[in-house]
């Protein structure tokens, strides 16, 4: 079966050698960094030296505040080594290939980022814990656009240990009639989702990659997130390419959640402007 054959019946492809190892090891050492970094602005720093791997200070670090996961997650989405890797040539390619699209025509970029998925608990649903649903992306996109996902583990092979991500090959045609919309779910664990009656309509395969390897798939294939049951923190690429040559495309604004201060709080600080005052503690 060929490359795209394959994407068009079972909804995914895996590609091997998709990223420089040189390119990964940039974003390893990038987190690393940026971890060192967080502790050494905590009040009581936890012990980080050669012999403490990242995984167990992110861990020693969440115990203090899961809050700072997040921090980690959001800033290394924006690293310039993050979207190296995540802007690869020969993924761009692949992409574009498979969205039958001329090399010629941009990509453009949503839902790029870095998600962190500590050791699962039934009971945490905190975004330093990402362990999403049966869903499919169809919804939690750029309406009718023509697009496509990437998802990549970058700190260790996606083992089923570690909680690889789950699909239901060939489920990408049916995903429109099944969802279910939960006005009241957090948006970061997903608004629309799937039963697990409907998702156990179709095989299950968890995708076992290897560091390197990374999966492009179709927004619609019904996914959810494998349990991370290790004591590792798992660290996915994702990211959404669309086809800006479609009567259906539209870009996206994008509002910035502020995790310290807001720019009115800080305003407020500095002037005391009661107009201001009612825009104080929003922090989310
Ligand atoms: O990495 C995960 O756990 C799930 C990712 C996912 O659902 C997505 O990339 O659309
Ligand atoms: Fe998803």
């Amino acid at each position: 079966m060929s490359f795209l054959q394959q994407f068009q019946q079972q909804g995914y492809v895996i590609i091997d050698n998709a990223f420089d190892s040189k390119d990964i090891k940039a974003v390893q050492d990038a987190l690393r960094k940026l971890v060192i970094i967080l502790n050494k602005h905590e009040g009581t720093p936890v012990k980080i030296d050669d012999t403490v791997s990242t995984d167990a200070a992110m861990l020693a670090l969440r115990e203090k505040n899961p809050q700072y996961l997040v921090h980690l997650l959001r800033t290394l989405s924006r690293t310039p080594e993050f979207f190296r890797l995540n802007l690869q040539p020969n993924i761009m390619q692949s992409i574009k290939t498979l969205l039958n699209m001329s090399a010629d025509i941009p990509l453009y970029a949503t839902n790029n980022g870095i998600l962190l998925s500590a050791p699962y608990a039934d009971d945490d649903k905190h975004p330093s814990n990402i362990h999403l649903p049966w869903h499919s992306d169809l919804f939690h996109n750029i309406p009718k656009s023509q697009c496509i996902q990437i998802w990549a583990p970058i700190l260790h092979d996606a083992s089923d240990e570690i909680g690889a991500i789950v699909v239901c090959p060939g489920s990408q045609n049916e995903a429109p009639n099944i969802q279910k919309f939960d006005p009241d779910a957090d948006l970061f664990f997903h608004r629309y989702t799937i039963s697990d009656a409907n998702a156990s309509r179709f095989s299950q395969v968890p995708l076992t990659i290897k560091l390197g390897q990374c999966v492009i798939f179709n927004s619609n294939i019904i996914h959810r997130s494998g349990y991370n049951r290790s004591n590792k923190i798992r660290c996915t690429m994702v990211g959404v390419f669309h086809n800006p040559d479609n009567q259906h495309f539209a870009p996206v604004s994008v509002n910035y959640n502020f995790l310290k201060q807001t720019p009115e709080e800080y305003y407020y600080e500095l002037t005391q402007d009661p107009k201001a005052l009612p825009y104080v503690n929003k922090t989310q």
